[in-house]
């Protein structure tokens, strides 16, 4: 890793907010890259993640973090556990709001968390664009609660890109003089293997039933690159047989579907041609078993 020029500062950002507020297409948006899986359907995002974003003067990691919501199993509690450890091990949080609905108990609930944190907290109001013609009353709704708290406010939208400039630049205000943590052309401290099992994710949880994908764990079983293509071997383990059976489909019509798709995004990432084969495995209860979820590559 370069050295990094007199001046230049560092840091990292907690990205917390209520499911779905868009807080994983915000951090695609501001480091220029797919990196985290993103869907209309809450808790898409399991794992932290980070992205990184380095201009001539500083050098920003965001910390992606699953959205908070009342714990209802183990897995939904080592989700929320991840988000408290994040708020308390970053620089700055930058909590993510839909300025498209007026504060609710959700987020109530989260700035009441944030309250009891010495760590800086910045509201960021997303999915501006999406505001009704007279949204006055959904500012001030937020307002109220960043005034409370003193927190500053910022509005933008990561699907437009509208207001992200400033707010890069109101982030950057906060961080102080720092080192080049990565090096400046990485976008993401995960490795590639894992970006993928979440892209494979991403297509399951868009083209099958609710239920199935808060039980898949993907696991890439093998990475082989040759000149013109890479082959990617990958295993979606499921709990229950009647979730592959969703997973397979009709004539094996379904997983056809998920692994093209997947193909296509995979194909984007690494920039070269993929040939993905997927298995479906049963592997029942790994949603109760801390062990299992260890395996699995989720903290615990
Ligand atoms: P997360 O659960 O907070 O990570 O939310 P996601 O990033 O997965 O986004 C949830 C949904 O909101 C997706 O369908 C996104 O396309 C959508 N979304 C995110 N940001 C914006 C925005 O600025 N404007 C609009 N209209 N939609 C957005
Ligand atoms: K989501
Ligand atoms: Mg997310």
């Amino acid at each position: 890793i370069p050295q990094a020029p007199p001046g230049f500062k560092s840091g990292f950002i907690g990205i917390i907010g209520r499911p779905n507020v868009g807080k994983s297409t915000l951090m695609n948006e501001l480091v220029g890259q797919k990196i985290a899986i993103t869907s209309p359907v809450a808790q898409t995002t399991r794992n932290r993640l980070r992205g990184i974003l380095t201009t001539p003067e500083a050098q920003l990691i965001f910390v992606d973090t699953p959205g908070i919501h009342k714990p209802h199993h183990q897995l939904g509690e080592v989700l929320v556990q991840n988000a408290k450890i994040a708020i308390e091990s970053v620089d700055v949080v930058l909590f993510v709001v839909d300025g498209a609905v007026a504060c609710g108990a959700g987020d109530r609930f989260i700035a009441d968390l944030l309250s009891r944190t010495k760590t800086p907290v910045i509201l960021g109001l997303n999915k501006i664009d999406q505001q009704p013609a007279d949204s006055q009353f959904l500012d001030d709704s937020y307002a109220q609660m960043a005034k409370s708290h003193e927190w500053e406010i910022v509005k933008f939208s990561a699907k437009t890109s509208a207001g992200l400039p400033q707010l890069q630049q109101l982030l950057i205000e906060h961080l102080e003089i720092g080192p080049l943590y990565y090096p400046p052309d990485l976008v993401t401290d995960q490795p590639e293997r894992f970006i993928m099992g979440e892209l494979i994710r991403e297509q399951i949880i868009l083209l099958t039933r609710e239920e199935v994908p808060h039980s898949v764990a993907i696991a890439i079983d093998q990475v082989e690159e040759s000149p013109n293509i890479t082959r990617v071997l990958a295993t979606i383990n499921v709990e229950r047989d009647s979730q592959k059976g969703i997973l397979i489909g009709k004539g094996g019509s379904m997983l056809k579907s998920i692994g093209s798709e997947a193909r296509e995004q995979i194909q984007k990432l690494i920039a070269g041609k993929v040939y993905l084969e997927l298995f479906v495995k049963v592997q029942p209860k790994w949603r109760q078993s801390r062990v299992s979820l260890a395996e699995l590559g989720y903290r615990v």
